[in-house]
């Protein structure tokens, strides 16, 4: 059986945060040194048992603080976790195929495919418009959570210390990124209640919310019950080795948003007389309301109690009576449908299962709310986004499938009369100047379902980011780390 306490906490649990930083590294020529080091930070990892634990104190820390009538501070607390790349495994001499072919190409390498701008570089390769961090090699990134930027930042270097000491460098450091949740807690820079729709996990969260499916715990952990090819009908286990075994693939990426942009584009495309707010109409490009309600539910009006409790804001699955024809409650392009499309696929019109397509979502939002001037302009003017990762245990089943196949395929969810169009959010044409073609998509409109709405290029901009393996303690220990 799984031993919680043997995977890092990040992993199934999530690391507790107001604040996280992704300290992206590459190891010295030293490789010996840096293992020696990498064997003193494993006592710093937060295992899953203790990110439980702190998960409970700050519970019991809020409920507390309500009884008592006193403003609730988020406890102090500090976590740490590592993730290692394809090239950083090459680097420590690890030579184990770990049965990834995104992971072993690199998300460099992927990015045509995923639908990133860019353009051939001297050589004909093509290269993403990311920022320059990300377009050498990075070999892997330390975690950094905590409750404040303090703690955060006292804690990394704690973690540079150990790699680091006196004038022996064994890790350098290509770049952090800051993550901080917003002020409005829980929701990103769109405004949106995030993290809602998480698959549970089998014989791990035993008490699954209304509406959440369990996944074998192979579509998260690498090696267990479920880590299958998803496009093999057989079912064909992935070859893994053995260090593979409860560790798990992290998509990271770095992404964009243009917050003013998209605010005014609903503004500008809503048509409140006939009944399409603003508001309605980003609720239908997102398939929930900001609040988290979600449309399929609540298809006319927001219901902000529904949005924040987790008794009903999961608690549907795209099957009401026309669902599967009409976007009468949601549109089949909006972002939570494209990339769960719950029974457009599993129901009997189609029968395909989705389990090996779920991702475990753990991004934090970054950079600074929008300023007046920002609102005024409708133009960015500081960059913020989110920081979006994902942990899975096959990137090809899952990641680089949802966003190349569903996302960005306008066929999909298949559909007898009409082409759904792009995932309005994170959709990417890659047909066009430069890796960027338009955009559109069908159904916004609910008294015009069949109208077509253009949509900007890009309100999602990506601009780096790396597929990391997050291997278990032990194998951190006896295979890792010296
Ligand atoms: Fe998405 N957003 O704020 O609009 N996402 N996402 N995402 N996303 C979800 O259900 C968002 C991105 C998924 O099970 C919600 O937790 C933004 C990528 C999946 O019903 C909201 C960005 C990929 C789900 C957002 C972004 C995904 C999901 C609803 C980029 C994968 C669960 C809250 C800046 C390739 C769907 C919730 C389900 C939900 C937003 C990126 C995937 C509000 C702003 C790159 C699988």
């Amino acid at each position: 059986p799984l031993d919680p306490a043997n995977v890092q906490g990040d992993i199934l649990v999530g690391l507790p945060k107001k604040v996280q930083h992704y300290l992206f590294f590459q190891i010295d020529d030293d490789v010996a040194a840096f293992r020696k080091r990498l064997h003193l930070l494993i006592p710093f990892i937060t295992n899953t048992t203790q990110a439980q634990d702190d998960r409970a104190k700050i519970a019991a820390h809020k409920k507390a603080a309500v009884e008592q009538g006193k403003n609730y501070e988020f406890l102090q607390l500090s976590g740490v976790n590592i993730a290692f790349s394809q090239f950083g495994l090459t680097k420590l001499g690890i030579t184990d195929d770990m049965g990834d072919t995104a992971f072993t190409d690199g998300q460099q390498k992927d990015s045509k495919n995923l639908g990133d701008a860019g353009a051939p570089g001297a050589d004909g390769e093509f290269v993403p418009n990311w920022i320059d961090a990300f377009k050498g090699q990075i070999h892997g990134v330390v975690l950094i959570s905590g409750n404040c930027d303090l703690t955060v930042t006292a804690t990394q270097a704690t973690v540079l210390s150990i790699f680091n000491v006196g004038a022996r460098i064994t890790l350098h450091e290509v770049i952090t990124l800051k993550g901080v949740v917003r002020p409005e807690r829980g929701h990103e820079h769109f405004g949106f209640r995030d993290g809602i729709s998480q698959p549970a996990v089998k014989d791990f969260d035993t008490k699954p919310n209304p509406g959440q499916e369990t996944v074998r715990q192979g579509v998260i952990l690498c090696g267990r019950e479920g880590d299958v090819d998803a496009n093999e009908e057989s079912e064909k286990p992935f070859n893994r080795p053995a260090c593979a075994l409860d560790g798990s693939f992290l998509a990271l990426r770095y992404l964009f948003q243009l917050v003013p942009e998209f605010n005014n584009f609903l503004k500008a495309s809503s048509d409140p007389t006939k009944g399409l707010t603003a508001d309605l109409l980003g609720a239908r490009l997102v398939g929930r309301w900001k609040s988290g309600a979600p449309v399929d539910v609540f298809p006319l009006a927001d219901n902000p109690a529904a949005g924040e409790d987790v008794l009903q804001n999961n608690n549907f699955r795209y099957d009401f009576p026309n669902d599967f024809e009409t976007q009468d409650r949601c549109p089949f392009a909006a972002h939570t449908r494209k990339t769960n499309p719950r029974n457009d696929l599993e129901g009997p019109k189609i029968g395909v299962p989705t389990e090996n397509r779920r991702i475990i979502r753990r991004g934090i939002p970054f950079g600074p709310e929008v300023t007046p001037e920002e609102a005024t302009s409708g133009k960015t003017l500081h960059g913020r986004g989110l920081i979006f990762a994902a942990y899975c245990g096959s990137i090809t089943n899952s990641f680089q499938f949802i966003q190349k196949s569903w996302a960005n395929k306008v066929e999909f969810p298949p559909k007898e009369h009409v082409n759904p169009g792009f995932d309005p959010i994170i959709g990417q044409n890659k047909d066009g100047p430069n890796g960027v073609g338009p955009r559109s998509m069908v159904g916004a409109n609910p008294s015009d379902q069949s109208a077509t709405l253009s949509l900007p290029v890009e309100w999602v901009v990506p601009k780096g980011g790396e597929y990391f393996f997050s291997p278990s303690i032990s194998v951190l220990r006896d295979t890792f780390a010296l």
